[in-house]
C-alpha cells in the first residue's frame, strides 16, 4: 500500500523534489539542470511520447479489431488475399514520415550539443579500471576520484554514487569536458546535464555543459568496462563562483600536478 501511495505521489510532487540523482520509483528522466538536458526532456515528453503512445494505441486497436472481426466463428471462409498495393504504400510511407518528423528536432539537439561555446573552464576526465581521474589543465590540478564504500558513507551521500574527490565547477559557466580513457572503453555520463560521451583510450572526445543550479549531481560510467563497471560513479559539485575560487586555492595545493609527478619520479628512482 505504501509503495502504491508513493508511486501515485510521484505524479503530483513537483519536479524539484527529484533533483540530481535517481530516486526510488522514479519514472522518466532526472531533473534537467542545463539547457541541453531541458531540450532532451522536452523532445522526449512532447514529441516522442505522444507518437509512441499513439502508435501503441493504434496497433492495439488493429489487433483487437482483427481478433473480433475475423474470428473463426464469424469467418468460416477466410479471405485468400495476400497483397494490397494501397495499404503497402501507406504502411511504408507513414512510418517514413513519422521518422522524418522525429529526426528534424533530434538532429537540431545533436548539433546544438556538438557545438561547444567558448569555454570558461576546461576539465579532463580520464577513465581507469575502475575509477575516474580528473585534470584541470589550466589550473595544474590533477586528482583521482574513487567511489565511497558503503560502510564509509556519510548520511548525505547516496550509495554507489558518492565519490571521495568530487569534480567542482562554478555555476552558470560553460564547462568543456575532455574525455579519454587509459585502459578500456568507459563513458562519462551525467544525466542532469544531458551529457554522455565515450572515453576511448588514445583519443580525446569532448562535450560541454552549463549547470544552472548549484548542487551535487551524480552520474555513472556508462560503458560496460569490466567487473567493477558499476562502481566508478561520477560526482560533480556545482558551486558559486566564490566557493569555486576557495576550492581552487585549496585544490592547487592539495592536488598540485607537479607534486604528484615529482612523487612518482621519486618512487621510480628508488
Ligand atoms: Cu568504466
Amino acid at each position: 500500500m505504501k509503495k502504491i501511495l508513493l508511486i501515485i505521489s510521484c505524479f503530483f510532487i513537483t519536479v524539484e523534489a527529484f533533483a540530481n540523482q535517481p530516486k526510488d520509483w522514479q519514472l522518466g528522466f532526472q531533473n534537467p539542470a542545463s539547457d541541453g538536458m531541458r531540450d532532451i526532456v522536452n523532445f522526449h515528453n512532447n514529441l516522442l511520447l505522444p507518437i509512441i503512445i499513439a502508435i501503441s494505441v493504434f496497433v492495439l486497436f488493429l489487433m483487437l479489431y482483427a481478433c473480433v472481426r475475423f474470428r473463426a466463428s464469424a469467418n468460416p471462409n477466410p479471405s485468400k488475399r495476400t497483397h494490397n498495393v494501397t495499404v503497402e504504400i501507406l504502411w511504408t510511407l507513414i512510418p517514413c514520415l513519422i521518422l522524418i518528423v522525429m529526426a528534424v528536432p533530434s538532429f537540431k539537439i545533436l548539433y546544438k550539443q556538438d557545438t561547444i561555446p567558448k569555454a570558461d573552464l576546461t576539465i579532463k576526465a580520464i577513465g581507469y579500471q575502475w575509477y575516474w581521474g580528473y585534470e584541470y589543465p589550466d589550473e595544474n590540478i590533477i586528482f583521482d576520484s574513487y567511489m565511497v564504500e558503503e560502510k564509509d558513507l556519510r548520511a548525505d551521500q547516496p550509495r554507489l554514487l558518492a565519490v571521495d574527490n568530487e569534480v567542482v565547477v562554478p555555476v552558470n559557466k560553460v564547462i568543456k569536458v575532455l574525455i579519454t580513457a587509459n585502459d578500456v572503453l568507459h563513458a562519462w555520463a551525467l544525466p542532469s546535464f544531458g551529457v554522455k560521451r565515450d572515453a576511448v583510450p588514445g583519443r580525446i572526445n569532448e562535450t560541454w555543459f552549463k549547470a544552472e543550479k548549484e548542487g551535487t549531481y551524480y552520474g555513472q560510467c556508462s560503458e560496460l568496462c569490466g567487473i567493477k563497471h558499476a562502481f566508478m560513479p561520477i560526482t560533480v559539485k556545482v558551486v558559486s563562483e566564490e566557493d569555486y575560487q576557495e576550492w581552487l586555492s585549496e585544490a592547487r595545493v592539495k592536488f598540485a600536478k607537479e607534486e604528484i609527478e615529482n612523487d612518482k619520479l621519486k618512487l621510480a628512482s628508488k
